[in-house]
C-alpha cells in the first residue's frame, strides 16, 4: 500500500508571524463581525472576560499549542495540521443544530462569536499520555443549547466535523486514516455541564486552523479526542451517537473517555503524562495523571453509581 503523502507546504512559504494581526481583522473581531474571504489563517483578537473556571498551572507555550496537534483531516503526524491546514477556509461558516430540539436552526459564525466569551485556561490530556494547559476562549455549550430548546426526549448530543477533501489532504488520497466525517458525542448532562465549552479561540485570538477553526468542542475532564474540531453540525438524539475513535477501536476508546489513571489503555499506561513544553535535558516533564484530569470535584457526580472500568 503506498504511503500516504499529504501535500507539503515549503517551510519558507509559512509566515513565521502566523498570528499576524491586521487592523481590519482586529476591528472586525472587536465589532463581532467575521473577516471574510481570507485564504490564509489570520488570527483576530478576541475580547474574553476572565472565568472562575481556570487552572492555576503554567500555560503551555503558544508555539507548542499550535504546532503539536492531532487533526487527522490534515494528516496523522503531529506537525501535519499546522503544515497542511493553511489553505483551509474557516470563514464563512455555519453550524446546523437539529434533531430533538424545539427550535432547530443554523448559527452563523458572527452569532457564535457574539456569545459572551470567556478565557478559560484548561488542563488538556490526550489519550496518548501527553498533556498541555491551553488558554481557550469560548462559551458554555449550554448557552447554545438553551437557544434551540432541547426536547425532554433528548438524552445525547452528536457532533460532526466538516468534510472538505479539497482543503483537507487527510480526506483525499488513497490512504485515509479514519472514516469521515469525524464524529463525537456526549451525554446531554455532560454537554450541559458548565465546564463544557465551544471554543472559538486560544491565547486571546481566533482559533488557528490546526486547533479546529472556527469552532471546536472542549471537555477538559475527558481525553482530547472527544474535543471535536471544525464543527458543522450538532444533533440532539435519544440514544448514544456513534463516535469516531470508539467505532475505529472499541476496545481502546470508550464512549465516555473520562481521564482515568486507574484504567490503562490496552497498549500503554494512563497513570502518568508528559507535559508538552516542559522539562528538557535535566528536568522531568512526567507527572501523575489525575482522575477526571483534575476536575473530579466538578464532574465526578455525573458518574455516580457507574462502574468506570466498564464505562471507560
Ligand atoms: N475533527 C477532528 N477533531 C479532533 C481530532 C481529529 O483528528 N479530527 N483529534 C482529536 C485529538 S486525538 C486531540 S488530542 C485533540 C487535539 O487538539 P489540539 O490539537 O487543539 O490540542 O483534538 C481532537 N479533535
Ligand atoms: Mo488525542
Amino acid at each position: 500500500m503506498p504511503a500516504y503523502r499529504p501535500p507539503r507546504i515549503a517551510a519558507s512559504e509559512i509566515t513565521p508571524e502566523r498570528f499576524f494581526l491586521d487592523r481590519r481583522s482586529f476591528l472586525a473581531a472587536a465589532g463581532g463581525l467575521v473577516l471574510g474571504g481570507a485564504s490564509v489563517a489570520h488570527a483576530a483578537a478576541l475580547k474574553p472576560s476572565t472565568s472562575p473556571y481556570k487552572v492555576d498551572e503554567t500555560l503551555t507555550p503558544e508555539k507548542d499549542v499550535t504546532s503539536y496537534n492531532n487533526f487527522y483531516e490534515f494528516g496523522t503526524g503531529k506537525g501535519d495540521p499546522a503544515a497542511n491546514s493553511q489553505a483551509f477556509k474557516p470563514t464563512p461558516w455555519t453550524v446546523k443544530v437539529d434533531g430533538l430540539v424545539g427550535k432547530p436552526r443554523e448559527f452563523g459564525l458572527e452569532e457564535l462569536l457574539a456569545f459572551p466569551l470567556e478565557e478559560r485556561p484548561y488542563r488538556m490530556r490526550c489519550v496518548e499520555a501527553w498533556s498541555m494547559v491551553i488558554p481557550w476562549v469560548g462559551f458554555p455549550l449550554a448557552s447554545l443549547l438553551d437557544k434551540v430548546e432541547p426536547l425532554g426526549s433528548a438524552k445525547y448530543i452528536a457532533f460532526e466535523t466538516v468534510v472538505r477533501p479539497e482543503e483537507m489532504p487527510g480526506q483525499s488520497g488513497y490512504f485515509q486514516p479514519l472514516p469521515w466525517p469525524y464524529r463525537e458525542g456526549l451525554r446531554l448532562d455532560e454537554a450541559r455541564h458548565p465546564l463544557t465549552i465551544l471554543a472559538v479561540g486560544l491565547y486571546g485570538k481566533t482559533l488557528p486552523n490546526q486547533n479546529g477553526a472556527p469552532i471546536r468542542l472542549v471537555v477538559p475532564w475527558k481525553y482530547g479526542f472527544k474535543g471535536i474540531k471544525s464543527i458543522v453540525r450538532i444533533s440532539l438524539t435519544e440514544t448514544a451517537p456513534p463516535c469516531t475513535w470508539n467505532l475505529a477501536a472499541p476496545d481502546e476508546y470508550g464512549f465516555y473517555a473520562n481521564v482515568n489513571p486507574a484504567v490503562d489503555h490496552p497498549r500503554w499506561s494512563q497513570a502518568t503524562e508528559n507535559r508538552i513544553g516542559e522539562g528538557g535535558f535535566f528536568g522531568s516533564n512526567r507527572r501523575d495523571t489525575l482522575p477526571f484530569n483534575g476536575y473530579a470535584d466538578d464532574v465526578a457526580g455525573l458518574y455516580a453509581g457507574m462502574d468506570l472500568r466498564v464505562n471507560f
